[in-house]
């Protein structure tokens, strides 16, 4: 397909295109939202269309509006024309039908902002904890936050209920406003530090229970730099007991079957936060299962796609997925019974 193999030519062309129709958000973001914003739709475009799931694309669709929302004046009117573009390239380019009719459909029908409400906004259990803490954060005020969650712990609240409804929930939050522009880059990466921090003081919590026996090797594909959603399974997976070998982001596919290996792990926990990292979660699987004493363990995904769509583990070739961290331990353990 012209979109992967020709990648980089058709994004600067797309860039080009754009710039010329004046389809450009407000400065002073304008020339990195250009570029960005062209490979992250082509990139989401060809996802879909190489694993047949068009709702990866729609998906995308929506997060851009969102984004383009608090950065341009008529944000709906701004996706569509780009994607007239793209049609057009795509055209030109002699691009396959499905592309350009599923670049169609969405410009006719320009999606709503599904994720966030897929990502669990609905009632939050410590809702009150988790508005104070991010408030704490957002006034940079990290002794405030650090202070409201052990005084939460001493108070009897669950560690596991910490990690999902306060520092899960207040990453999710701060993104959604860094996507509307009410938060700045420096924002989000205090309150990524911050949260990291906080979560390491957390430790005697979480390495305190009784040992199973069993490893599990924890890490997010290559490419992708998020890293707090794979630490949470990898503590919550220490809080059940096993022992995990967590290797953080970005890690390569090599060193994670190297590490299966070597610390004898019955399987791996593979996260992917960015849909265009799909295929990096694909190879590493199939590096994994050609593996003579890797390819028996099981793999278990997870992370933002794989919530996008309930049946993108399979197309990857995973044994399973799970939507968060509490979930991931239990399909774990049902993994591990019928090995
Ligand atoms: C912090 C952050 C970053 C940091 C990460 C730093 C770090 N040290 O981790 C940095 C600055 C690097 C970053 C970069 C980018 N980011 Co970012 N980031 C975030 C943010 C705000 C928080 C992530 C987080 O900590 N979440 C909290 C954890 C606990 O939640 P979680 O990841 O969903 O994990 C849970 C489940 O998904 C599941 N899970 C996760 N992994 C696994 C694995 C297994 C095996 C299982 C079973 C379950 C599982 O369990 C976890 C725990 O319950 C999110 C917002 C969000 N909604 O998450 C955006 C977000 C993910 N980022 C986004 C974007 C766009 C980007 C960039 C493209 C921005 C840019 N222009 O540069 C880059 C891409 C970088 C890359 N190559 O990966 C978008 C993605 C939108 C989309 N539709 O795909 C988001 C959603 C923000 C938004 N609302 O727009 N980001």
């Amino acid at each position: 397909m012209v979109l992967v193999s020709d990648a980089r030519a058709l994004h600067d062309a797309l860039v080009r295109r754009w710039r010329a129709e004046g389809l450009v958000v407000e400065e002073p973001d304008a020339a990195a939202e250009l570029k960005e914003g062209a490979e992250a739709l082509l990139h989401h475009l060809s996802k879909a269309v190489e694993t047949g799931r068009p709702g990866l694309f729609r998906d995308y669709a929506a997060w851009a509006k969102g984004y383009l929302q608090g950065r341009a004046a008529r944000p709906t009117e701004l996706l569509q024309d780009r994607l007239q573009v793209v049609d057009a390239l795509l055209a030109d380019s002699g691009e396959d039908d499905e592309a350009r009719s599923l670049v169609r459909a969405i410009r006719d029908e320009v999606p709503g902002l599904e994720a966030e409400t897929r990502q669990g906004r609905g009632k939050n259990p410590l809702g009150d904890l988790h508005v104070r803490y991010l408030n704490a954060l957002m006034a940079a005020d990290r002794r405030t936050a650090h202070r409201l969650v052990q005084d939460a712990l001493a108070g009897g609240v669950d560690v596991r209920d910490i990690y999902l409804h306060v520092f899960q929930a207040a990453q999710r939050e701060m993104g959604r406003r860094w996507q509307l522009n009410e938060v700045s880059v420096p924002q989000e990466h205090f309150c990524t530090a911050a949260t990291q921090l906080i979560m390491s003081q957390l430790y005697d919590e979480v390495f305190s229970a009784e040992r199973n026996g069993k490893v599990v090797v924890v890490t997010s594909v290559a490419g992708d730099l998020h890293e707090i959603g794979a630490r949470m399974v990898a503590d919550f997976f220490e809080m059940d007991g096993w022992d995990t070998v967590y290797l953080g982001a970005n890690s390569p596919s090599s060193a994670v079957v190297e590490e299966m290996k070597e610390r004898g792990a019955e399987g791996l926990a593979l996260s992917a936060t960015m849909t265009p990292h799909v295929s990096a979660v694909a190879e590493l699987i199939q590096e994994v299962r050609k593996d003579p004493e890797a390819g028996s363990r099981w793999i278990l995904v997870g992370g933002y796609p794989f919530g996008v769509d309930p049946d993108l583990w399979r197309e990857v070739g995973a044994d399973a997925m799970a939507l968060d961290a509490l979930e991931a331990t239990g399909t774990a353990a049902r993994l591990s019974e019928v090995r």
